[in-house]
């Protein structure tokens, strides 16, 4: 438990490092484990523990052990006199490529609306949960044409985390972020076969589960006046019940301006995705177009309506409890849904309605701040942009690259190594999004400059998720050898199934988590990177969400794309 790493495998020409926390000085050996501990079990290679190094968040002291000159085929385990043994640990070809599409299978264990059958879902199985087939117009949502209490239809999607609603904004990133992957490594998506009934379509699956959450976005737009619901929920959480048992009224909520934003961004980027489909889907791209640009014009008519629980309780009744997903300033989301929607249509009108650089920061992409997903989107459409938009194409570059170089300073003196952790404000509610995100930033500085320091970090970044981090654990279900086995998910509480629904990823330590969740079994005044419970009572560090699980998703395919090469 002290020695930590990576505990799904390695790329035979890829760095390899594992962390030892409070190791002397010292060597350290790779051995077979085909006989582990046995004298069978051959030294392959002998290293010397780096320099201690001092955790800034823990103050506990770390050694690295670099084993990248090991790069045959192969099951080992990293043994450090008086610590012990590591896990065992595989350095193979595809390495990754189990997480990537167990990550991708995430998402069709959050289906709504249909049977999940053993054949897909093993002993997941589950029936149906909500058909949604008969959702309630909620008073702030009433119109003319749709007063409160009418019923529409509004099924599919994906339960947005360990909850059983459907939130739009943070649909949003979710979908961008898939769409992508599928943008941004087109070869090999159709390589990620994740066993879900379309596999075998002729569409790569990560476009199929897609759009089993893209056709329900569709339905959360008013056809009125183009203006997007901001979620469809209960107006409470449910209890830890399996989704077919919780049937309570559900409605569609206020529309806001952050969802309509995002609502526009992604389906401005599904249009240009959906456009190779035909085929397979006549008429969807055009759908997608058409939702894109009638969602911008009310954005543009609706700039001030920006989604607050409280106002909305306060006018309204039934109060609603769940998530807000609440955002003050929509400049991010602005600036998303332009650049998606220029790239489509080619239209300058989008590209300058917007100012692309409305300060000098490069933000993290995360459900509240979308505006570097446009960056993203530019860079990667940069050789068909017209004139106005080659423009901003140095400006933009410069950006990515220094917010690359700025996630890569000092990572040689991290405890892990890791750009994740280098401060205790990384470990937020949802802080594995953080390290994946990160590492999203670092695959498209890599994309761009061809430098393999990005890319190996963005590998760094992968490893904490998968283990080498302070709190030991793989914070991906099913996968690792001490992976978490207690999210917040309520189909992993209810089934009576000790393993937890696999390839969902737990939200991580979270320093103001006891605060947030007040479950017990925090350790007391522990550092930031090591505040997490595998408790589902923990909420605040131990969730799942759709938003973490999508770079996830990215990250582990780029990584295993990009090794495979
Ligand atoms: O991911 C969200 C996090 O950034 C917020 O701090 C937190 C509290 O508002 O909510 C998180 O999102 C939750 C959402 O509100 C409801 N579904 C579960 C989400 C993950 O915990």
């Amino acid at each position: 438990e002290a020695i930590r790493l990576n505990q799904v495998g390695f790329y035979p020409n890829a760095p390899k490092v594992a962390v030892a926390v409070g190791a002397g000085a010292g060597t350290f050996q790779v051995m077979t484990a085909d006989s582990n501990r046995s004298s069978r079990s051959r030294a392959v290679f002998t290293g010397k523990l780096s320099e201690p190094r001092t955790n800034a968040i823990s103050g506990k002291t770390t050694r690295l052990a670099d084993f990248t000159p090991v790069t045959r085929t192969g099951s080992y385990v990293l043994v450090i006199p008086g610590l012990g043994y590591s896990y065992p640990f595989e350095i193979q070809e595809s390495a990754l490529k189990p997480v990537a599409v167990g990550a991708l299978k995430g998402f069709y264990y959050q289906r709504l609306s249909t049977d999940l059958p053993a054949q897909y879902a093993g002993q997941w199985s589950r029936p149906a949960g909500h058909p949604d087939s008969r959702v309630l117009v909620h008073p702030s949502a009433a119109t003319t044409q749709r007063p409160a209490g009418t019923v529409i239809s509004s099924p599919r999607g994906w339960y947005d985390a360990g909850d059983y609603n459907k939130y739009i904004v943070n649909s949003g990133i979710t979908m961008g972020t898939l769409l992508s992957l599928i943008e941004d490594f087109p070869a090999y998506v159709p390589t990620a076969e994740a066993g879900i009934p379309e596999s075998g379509n002729a569409v790569p699956d990560v476009l199929d589960e897609a759009l089993w959450n893209l056709r329900w976005m569709l339905t959360m737009q008013d056809p009125a006046d183009g203006g997007v619901y901001h979620k469809l929920t209960n107006p409470a959480f449910d209890g830890m019940i399996m989704p077919d048992k919780a049937t309570k009224d559900r409605y569609v909520i206020q529309k806001s301006i952050t969802a309509t934003l995002d609502f526009a961004a992604v389906m401005a980027q599904a249009a240009r995705v959906l456009q190779p489909y035909k085929r397979q889907f006549p008429k969807l791209a055009d759908s997608c177009r058409t939702a894109a640009v009638q969602a911008w014009a009310w954005a543009r008519k609706n700039p001030t309506a920006l989604y607050s629980q409280q106002a909305m309780n306060q006018a309204f009744d039934p109060d609603v409890t769940t998530g807000g997903y609440e955002d003050k300033d929509a400049t991010d989301e602005w600036i998303w849904a332009a650049a998606e929607l220029y790239v489509t249509t080619r239209d300058d009108a989008y590209f300058t309605a917007v100012s692309l650089f409305p300060d000098d920061k490069t933000p993290l992409p995360s459900w509240n701040q979308v505006r570097t997903l446009a960056y993203y989107t530019l860079m990667r459409h940069a050789k068909t942009l017209t004139k106005t938009g080659k423009a901003s194409l140095p400006a933009l570059k410069q950006r990515l690259t220094d917010m690359a170089d700025v996630l890569l300073a000092d990572v040689d003196k991290q405890a892990y190594g890791t750009v994740m952790g280098k401060t205790a404000r990384d470990y937020i509610w949802g802080s594995s999004a953080v390290a994946a995100n990160q590492g999203i930033a670092l695959v498209q500085a890599y994309r761009l400059t061809g430098d393999t320091k990005y890319r190996d970090a963005a590998l760094a970044n992968m490893d904490y998720l998968l283990g080498r981090n302070a709190v030991g654990y793989s914070l991906v279900t099913g996968f690792g050898d001490k992976p978490v086995m207690n999210p917040h998910h309520r189909p992993s509480v209810a089934d009576g199934i000790a393993a937890p629904v696999p390839g969902l990823l737990s939200g991580g330590p979270n320093g103001n988590a006891p605060k947030q969740d007040k479950c017990k079994g925090y350790a007391e005044n522990a550092p930031a990177d090591e505040t997490f419970v595998d408790d589902s009572c923990s909420y605040a560090s131990n969730e799942i969400a759709i938003n973490w699980n999508a770079p996830l998703v990215y990250l582990a395919a780029a990584i295993d794309a990009i090794f495979s090469e």
